[in-house]
């Protein structure tokens, strides 16, 4: 398990170049009170993503636990090393350890997530864990996917288009074999978030659009500009008919 060879992973996660995955670790960032009438075991939302045929799920270590033999063999496991919940104060903009790469290909992972929120006050700290974790993952052969936030106060929101290039260019340079960052609402803005970031890149689904159209017409957006693939939360599996909305996704990623 420990000597999978990296490119194989990176196959398993990039299908023909593309990606399709499913990111539950909503549960600690937002809590389950955020989604008080939806089931949340994470049995119920892997089914979701293998049903509706999505490539990959993106876990804690604990729920990674209980999916993993549902899982098939094709499918990739991509565990969340770091994390925060809305407990804290709002202002404290920083995801901390709670895995490690060792734990993670244990569970059988075939990537790595890790978060980080540039521009916040406490950067610096996981630039430095980032540091340890890439090493590790380097030694093991293990693909590193980092969440690119920003959350800086020189720009209006964490949706600003300027800081969301930023953010997901800092991390092709800091050495993430993909990235993945918020769409920023438009084609146009995207399309320089995806030329400037030398690595693929694939797009958060962020919070629930007002229709399904508005949705699909973001994924589609996302994907002219340039995006490789999806990790898609609340979007999908917040939603009626989860199932069907993901193959249509899916549908739609086969098209590029
Ligand atoms: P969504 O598709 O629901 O946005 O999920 C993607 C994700 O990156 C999750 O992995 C994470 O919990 C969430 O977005 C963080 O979003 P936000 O920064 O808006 O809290």
């Amino acid at each position: 398990m420990f000597n999978k060879n990296k490119k194989e992973r990176m196959k398993k996660i990039l299908k023909d170049g593309k990606s399709l995955l499913i990111a539950f670790d909503h549960a600690v960032e937002h809590g389950p009170i955020a989604y008080p009438n939806i089931d949340l075991h994470p049995v119920k939302i892997a089914k979701i993503a293998v049903d509706g045929g999505a490539n990959g799920i993106i876990l804690h270590s604990g729920a990674a636990r209980i999916v993993k033999d549902y899982l098939p063999k094709d499918f990739a496991l991509i565990i969340k090393l770091t994390a925060r919940t809305s407990l804290v104060n709002d202002k404290s903009h920083i995801q901390s350890l709670v895995t490690t790469v060792d734990e993670a290909a244990l569970l059988g992972a075939d990537a790595v997530a890790f978060t980080i929120y540039l521009g916040s006050d406490m950067e610096h700290h996981m630039f430095e864990q980032f540091s340890q974790v890439k090493k590790r993952c380097i030694e093991l052969g293990m693909p590193l996917i980092g969440f690119m936030y920003p959350r800086s106060p020189k720009y209006k929101n964490k949706y600003d288009a300027k800081a969301i290039e930023y953010a997901a260019r800092v991390g092709a340079e800091i050495g993430c074999d993909i990235v993945k960052t918020y769409y920023t609402g438009n084609r146009e803005t995207f399309t320089k978030v995806v030329k400037n970031c030398f690595v693929p890149l694939l797009v958060a689904g962020g919070p629930e659009a007002k229709t399904k159209e508005n949705f699909l017409n973001n994924i589609n957006n996302a994907l002219i500009a340039g995006a490789r693939g999806f990790a898609l939360g609340r979007n999908i599996w917040a939603r009626e008919g989860s199932v069907e909305l993901l193959k249509e996704v899916k549908s739609i990623l086969s098209r590029y």
